[in-house]
Protein backbone atom coordinates (compact mmCIF):
# COMPACT_ATOMS: atom_id res chain seq x y z
CA UNK A 1 0.00 0.00 0.00
CA UNK A 2 1.43 3.51 -0.91
CA UNK A 3 0.73 6.40 2.35
CA UNK A 4 -0.31 9.51 0.45
CA UNK A 5 2.93 11.38 0.49
CA UNK A 6 1.41 14.80 2.05
CA UNK A 7 4.82 16.91 -0.06
CA UNK A 8 6.60 16.53 -3.43
CA UNK A 9 9.77 15.41 -3.09
CA UNK A 10 11.44 14.68 -0.38
CA UNK A 11 15.40 15.01 0.84
CA UNK A 12 17.82 13.23 3.23
CA UNK A 13 20.31 14.98 4.94
CA UNK A 14 23.73 12.73 5.53
CA UNK A 15 23.61 9.34 3.65
CA UNK A 16 25.81 7.17 5.74
CA UNK A 17 24.47 4.42 8.14
CA UNK A 18 21.55 5.86 9.82
CA UNK A 19 20.30 7.43 6.67
CA UNK A 20 20.07 3.41 4.57
CA UNK A 21 18.03 2.62 8.21
CA UNK A 22 15.63 5.08 7.71
CA UNK A 23 15.31 4.26 3.90
CA UNK A 24 14.24 1.07 4.86
CA UNK A 25 11.42 2.53 6.91
CA UNK A 26 10.40 4.69 4.35
CA UNK A 27 10.54 1.84 1.64
CA UNK A 28 8.01 0.24 3.68
CA UNK A 29 5.92 2.87 4.29
CA UNK A 30 6.29 3.48 0.50
CA UNK A 31 7.23 6.88 0.84
CA UNK A 32 10.03 7.90 -2.07
CA UNK A 33 12.93 9.64 -1.17
CA UNK A 34 14.08 11.59 -4.26
CA UNK A 35 17.65 13.12 -3.25
CA UNK A 36 20.31 12.59 -0.53
CA UNK A 37 22.48 15.84 0.80
CA UNK A 38 26.09 14.42 2.01
CA UNK A 39 28.80 16.66 2.79
CA UNK A 40 31.34 13.98 1.20
CA UNK A 41 31.42 14.45 -2.45
CA UNK A 42 32.75 10.99 -3.36
CA UNK A 43 29.03 10.10 -2.65
CA UNK A 44 27.47 9.83 -5.73
CA UNK A 45 24.32 7.62 -4.70
CA UNK A 46 22.92 5.82 -1.38
CA UNK A 47 20.94 2.54 -2.00
CA UNK A 48 20.26 3.94 -5.45
CA UNK A 49 19.19 8.09 -4.45
CA UNK A 50 21.61 10.56 -5.96
CA UNK A 51 23.33 12.96 -3.91
CA UNK A 52 21.99 16.02 -5.40
CA UNK A 53 24.24 18.56 -3.28
CA UNK A 54 26.36 19.25 0.01
CA UNK A 55 24.75 21.86 2.80
CA UNK A 56 25.53 24.59 1.01
CA UNK A 57 23.02 23.77 -1.34
CA UNK A 58 20.10 23.11 1.04
CA UNK A 59 18.57 26.74 0.73
CA UNK A 60 18.51 26.41 -3.17
CA UNK A 61 17.59 22.75 -3.47
CA UNK A 62 13.88 23.87 -1.46
CA UNK A 63 12.82 25.26 -5.17
CA UNK A 64 12.85 21.34 -5.70
CA UNK A 65 11.73 19.75 -2.44
CA UNK A 66 9.03 20.37 -0.04
CA UNK A 67 10.03 18.46 2.71
CA UNK A 68 13.45 17.40 4.45
CA UNK A 69 15.07 14.92 7.01
CA UNK A 70 18.02 14.83 8.78
CA UNK A 71 19.73 11.48 8.71
CA UNK A 72 22.92 12.28 10.04
CA UNK A 73 23.05 9.86 12.85
CA UNK A 74 24.07 11.32 16.46
CA UNK A 75 26.56 9.14 18.48
CA UNK A 76 28.18 11.85 21.01
CA UNK A 77 27.70 15.35 19.49
CA UNK A 78 24.23 16.48 18.61
CA UNK A 79 25.78 20.08 16.90
CA UNK A 80 25.38 18.52 12.87
CA UNK A 81 21.92 17.47 13.63
CA UNK A 82 20.54 20.19 15.46
CA UNK A 83 22.20 23.07 12.63
CA UNK A 84 21.03 20.79 10.00
CA UNK A 85 17.68 21.10 11.44
CA UNK A 86 17.47 24.99 11.73
CA UNK A 87 19.26 25.14 8.43
CA UNK A 88 16.21 23.50 7.71
CA UNK A 89 13.65 25.16 9.35
CA UNK A 90 14.70 28.60 8.14
CA UNK A 91 15.01 27.32 4.76
CA UNK A 92 10.98 26.57 5.14
CA UNK A 93 10.95 22.70 4.48
CA UNK A 94 8.50 21.01 6.01
CA UNK A 95 10.06 18.06 8.52
CA UNK A 96 7.61 14.90 8.43
CA UNK A 97 7.82 12.72 11.49
CA UNK A 98 8.40 9.25 10.24
CA UNK A 99 7.34 5.91 12.14
CA UNK A 100 8.08 2.33 11.21
CA UNK A 101 4.96 0.58 10.70
CA UNK A 102 6.89 -2.24 12.81
CA UNK A 103 6.60 0.04 15.59
CA UNK A 104 4.12 0.57 18.15
CA UNK A 105 3.01 5.02 19.36
CA UNK A 106 0.20 5.24 21.46
CA UNK A 107 -2.93 7.02 20.46
CA UNK A 108 -2.24 9.07 23.51
CA UNK A 109 1.10 9.97 22.95
CA UNK A 110 2.88 12.97 20.97
CA UNK A 111 6.01 12.61 18.51
CA UNK A 112 6.96 16.03 17.15
CA UNK A 113 8.50 17.02 13.92
CA UNK A 114 11.43 15.93 12.15
CA UNK A 115 11.44 12.87 14.62
CA UNK A 116 12.16 9.18 13.65
CA UNK A 117 10.82 6.28 15.49
CA UNK A 118 12.39 3.53 13.95
CA UNK A 119 11.44 -1.05 13.83
CA UNK A 120 10.24 -1.83 17.16
CA UNK A 121 10.46 0.97 19.06
CA UNK A 122 7.38 1.22 21.51
CA UNK A 123 6.61 4.78 22.56
CA UNK A 124 3.73 3.89 25.04
CA UNK A 125 0.79 5.94 26.25
CA UNK A 126 1.29 9.90 27.27
CA UNK A 127 5.05 9.76 26.43
CA UNK A 128 6.04 13.26 24.83
CA UNK A 129 9.03 13.04 22.25
CA UNK A 130 10.38 16.61 20.70
CA UNK A 131 11.60 17.11 17.42
CA UNK A 132 14.49 16.03 15.18
CA UNK A 133 14.99 12.93 17.65
CA UNK A 134 15.85 9.54 16.53
CA UNK A 135 13.91 6.64 18.86
CA UNK A 136 16.05 3.60 17.33
CA UNK A 137 15.03 0.43 17.09
CA UNK A 138 13.76 -1.59 19.77
CA UNK A 139 13.87 1.60 22.16
CA UNK A 140 11.47 1.16 25.14
CA UNK A 141 9.34 5.16 25.97
CA UNK A 142 7.54 3.65 28.31
CA UNK A 143 4.05 5.89 29.90
CA UNK A 144 4.29 9.77 30.50
CA UNK A 145 8.44 9.73 29.44
CA UNK A 146 9.06 13.51 27.85
CA UNK A 147 12.01 13.45 25.63
CA UNK A 148 13.37 16.94 24.60
CA UNK A 149 14.45 17.71 21.14
CA UNK A 150 17.45 16.94 19.03
CA UNK A 151 18.07 13.66 21.08
CA UNK A 152 19.12 10.15 20.42
CA UNK A 153 17.61 7.21 22.26
CA UNK A 154 19.53 4.50 21.05
CA UNK A 155 19.13 0.64 20.37
CA UNK A 156 17.18 -1.59 22.89
CA UNK A 157 17.17 1.95 25.21
CA UNK A 158 14.91 1.86 28.12
CA UNK A 159 12.58 5.02 29.71
CA UNK A 160 10.57 3.53 32.50
CA UNK A 161 7.46 5.53 33.24
CA UNK A 162 7.72 9.16 33.61
CA UNK A 163 11.42 9.63 32.54
CA UNK A 164 12.12 13.01 31.32
CA UNK A 165 15.34 13.82 28.84
CA UNK A 166 16.82 17.25 28.33
CA UNK A 167 16.85 18.37 24.90
CA UNK A 168 20.04 17.09 22.84
CA UNK A 169 20.51 14.42 24.97
CA UNK A 170 22.12 11.12 23.71
CA UNK A 171 21.24 7.66 25.38
CA UNK A 172 23.43 4.89 24.28
CA UNK A 173 22.37 1.34 23.37
CA UNK A 174 20.55 -1.00 25.97
CA UNK A 175 20.83 1.83 28.77
CA UNK A 176 17.99 1.58 31.23
CA UNK A 177 17.03 4.54 33.46
CA UNK A 178 14.80 4.17 36.62
CA UNK A 179 10.95 5.21 36.18
CA UNK A 180 10.75 9.11 37.48
CA UNK A 181 14.84 9.92 37.09
CA UNK A 182 15.15 13.12 35.33
CA UNK A 183 18.32 13.43 32.83
CA UNK A 184 19.16 16.81 31.97
CA UNK A 185 20.16 18.26 28.86
CA UNK A 186 23.18 17.79 26.67
CA UNK A 187 23.90 14.52 28.30
CA UNK A 188 25.85 11.51 27.20
CA UNK A 189 25.09 8.09 28.72
CA UNK A 190 26.81 5.11 27.72
CA UNK A 191 25.67 2.14 26.41
CA UNK A 192 24.60 -0.28 29.10
CA UNK A 193 24.53 1.98 31.67
CA UNK A 194 21.91 1.63 34.59
CA UNK A 195 20.83 5.11 35.54
CA UNK A 196 18.79 5.43 39.20
CA UNK A 197 19.13 9.01 39.88
CA UNK A 198 18.65 12.25 38.41
CA UNK A 199 21.51 13.32 36.04
CA UNK A 200 22.62 17.39 35.66
CA UNK A 201 22.91 19.02 32.48
CA UNK A 202 26.10 18.03 30.85
CA UNK A 203 27.06 14.72 32.17
CA UNK A 204 28.63 12.26 30.70
CA UNK A 205 28.05 8.98 32.66
CA UNK A 206 28.90 5.37 31.82
CA UNK A 207 28.84 2.22 34.18
CA UNK A 208 26.37 2.43 36.92
CA UNK A 209 24.62 5.47 38.58
CA UNK A 210 23.77 4.72 41.73
O1 LIG B 1 27.16 18.05 8.51
C1 LIG B 1 26.92 17.15 7.69
C2 LIG B 1 27.46 15.84 7.80
N1 LIG B 1 28.28 15.24 8.72
C3 LIG B 1 28.43 13.98 8.31
N2 LIG B 1 26.09 17.37 6.62
C4 LIG B 1 25.80 16.39 5.71
N3 LIG B 1 24.96 16.69 4.70
N4 LIG B 1 26.29 15.16 5.79
C5 LIG B 1 27.12 14.89 6.83
N5 LIG B 1 27.73 13.77 7.17
C6 LIG B 1 27.61 12.51 6.41
O2 LIG B 1 26.82 11.62 7.21
C7 LIG B 1 28.91 11.80 6.17
O3 LIG B 1 29.56 12.29 5.01
C8 LIG B 1 28.43 10.35 6.01
O4 LIG B 1 28.02 10.04 4.71
C9 LIG B 1 27.24 10.28 6.96
C10 LIG B 1 27.59 9.64 8.29
O5 LIG B 1 27.60 8.25 8.06
P1 LIG B 1 28.02 7.16 9.14
O6 LIG B 1 27.63 5.84 8.58
O7 LIG B 1 29.45 7.38 9.52
O8 LIG B 1 27.21 7.50 10.44
P2 LIG B 1 25.68 7.83 10.64
O9 LIG B 1 25.71 9.17 11.24
O10 LIG B 1 24.85 7.60 9.47
O11 LIG B 1 25.23 6.74 11.72
C11 LIG B 1 25.67 6.76 13.06
O12 LIG B 1 24.56 7.02 13.91
C12 LIG B 1 23.52 6.02 13.80
C13 LIG B 1 22.37 6.46 14.67
C14 LIG B 1 26.29 5.39 13.27
O13 LIG B 1 27.01 5.37 14.43
C15 LIG B 1 25.24 4.30 13.26
O14 LIG B 1 25.82 3.07 13.69
C16 LIG B 1 24.06 4.64 14.17
N6 LIG B 1 23.04 3.63 14.04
Amino acid sequence: MKYLQPYHGLLLIGGGGHCRAVLDILSMLALNVDGIVDNDTDLHDVLGIPVVGTDNDIPNLRKKYDAALVTIGQIKNPNSRRNIYRLLKNSDYILPTIISPLAHVSHYAIVDSGTVVMHMALINSKACVGKNCIINSRAIIEHDVIVGNHCHISTGTILNGGVHVGDSTFIGSGAIVREGVSIGKECIIGMGTIIKHDVSDGCMIVGYHE
